[in-house]
């Protein structure tokens, strides 16, 4: 969907093989790796394994990107659940953020809510600290699936 640095080891999960167990697998990889770990993920899948947090080993270099559209997305974006009477109950809309989470767990909180705070954020987000770090990253459910779908035509043309 876009270039990368081919310096970077990149390892996916699809919806379609479960969403459990997201963040434990990139916990554990973080572990073993040693190396500066990101994990991207999306709401649902995150506050579905947020279990995983209660653990004494997590490298402080370790972060996580969670990308909270309010809902599992997909079911927007997919035909069917739309043109279903029963779009709330695939998409399981919610008004929850990690925030207090990240307190329990000893994780820094940042939030943000457009691309320019994103910018700033991010710098500072992967420096150096002593407590892992998450940025929750807030995008609007219903606008999520049309501004993806233009994504995907643009890269089309
Ligand atoms: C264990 C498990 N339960 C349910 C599903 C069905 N499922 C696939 S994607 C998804 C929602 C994911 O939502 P989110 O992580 O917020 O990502 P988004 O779709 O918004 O990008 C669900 C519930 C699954 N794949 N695995």
């Amino acid at each position: 969907m876009f270039d990368i640095n081919n310096t970077l080891r990149i390892f996916c999960n699809r919806g379609t093989s479960g969403i459990d167990g997201s963040t434990s697998t990139a916990i554990g990889a973080a572990y073993a790796v040693k190396e500066n770990t990101v994990f991207i993920t999306g709401d649902i899948s995150f506050f579905y394994d947020s279990n995983a947090l209660w653990n004494n080993y997590i490298p402080s270099n370790f972060r996580i990107i969670v990308l909270n559209n309010g809902s599992g997305g997909i079911f927007r974006f997919i035909p069917g659940p739309k043109e279903s009477d029963a779009l709330d109950y695939f998409e399981t809309p919610h008004n929850l953020t990690a925030e207090y989470l990240c307190k329990m767990y000893n994780f820094e909180y940042s939030k943000v809510e457009n691309e320019n705070n994103l910018d700033l954020q991010l710098p500072k987000f992967y420096k150096k600290s002593k407590f892992p770090k998450l940025v929750e990253v807030f995008t609007p459910r219903e606008e999520n699936d049309k501004i993806l779908k233009a994504y995907f035509n643009n890269l089309k043309e």
